[in-house]
């Protein structure tokens, strides 16, 4: 069963066309100097980075982002962190870029994130797990349109 579930799912994956997505490296990528190397690892990967900015994200645009959190633990805690310093905003294009790009980020837990994932290899924090990519296309049409005139 797995075996034919995961045999439908790479044929799902390899008939799917170009798409985009949002993304953006935390502060910590450009305070600890691994932004180059992160983006060295997308463009590796395959994707094309259609747009590009380092930006200073205010707390009304974080709360706007992760409002699905309000209310949690940690809400307040992510805000503080993403509004500390510059991130690097991005979309990026590729084959079935959504998911593609999650799988090559890692788990949310860096502590937990598979070696060879961007978090895996880069992070320990769960705050500062050093980039954010949206979950779905839906969210990365939504997210975009928060940094993006054009959204994606
Ligand atoms: P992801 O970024 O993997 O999609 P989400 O959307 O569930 O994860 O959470 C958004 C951000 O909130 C995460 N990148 C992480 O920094 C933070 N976060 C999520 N869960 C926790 C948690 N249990 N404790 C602290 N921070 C968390």
């Amino acid at each position: 069963m797995d075996c034919l579930l995961r045999k439908e799912r790479e044929r799902t994956l390899s008939t799917q066309s170009n798409t985009k997505t949002f993304a953006f490296l935390k502060p910590e990528a450009l305070q600890s100097r691994v932004a180059g190397e992160v983006l060295s690892r997308l463009e590796k990967k395959g994707f094309t980075i259609k747009q590009l900015r380092l930006y200073n994200i205010s707390k009304k645009e974080a709360e706007t982002l992760y409002a699905v959190h309000r209310g949690k633990p940690f809400f307040q805690e992510l805000v503080d962190h993403v509004t500390s310093g510059p991130v690097v905003l991005m979309i990026l294009e590729g084959s079935n870029a959504v998911e593609v790009l999650r799988r090559i980020i890692g788990a949310t837990n860096p502590q937990s994130a598979d070696p060879g994932t961007i978090r895996g290899d880069l992070s320990l924090s769960i705050t500062a797990n050093m980039i954010h990519a949206s979950d779905s296309l839906e969210n990365a049409k939504k997210e975009s349109a928060i940094f993006f005139h054009d959204g994606i």
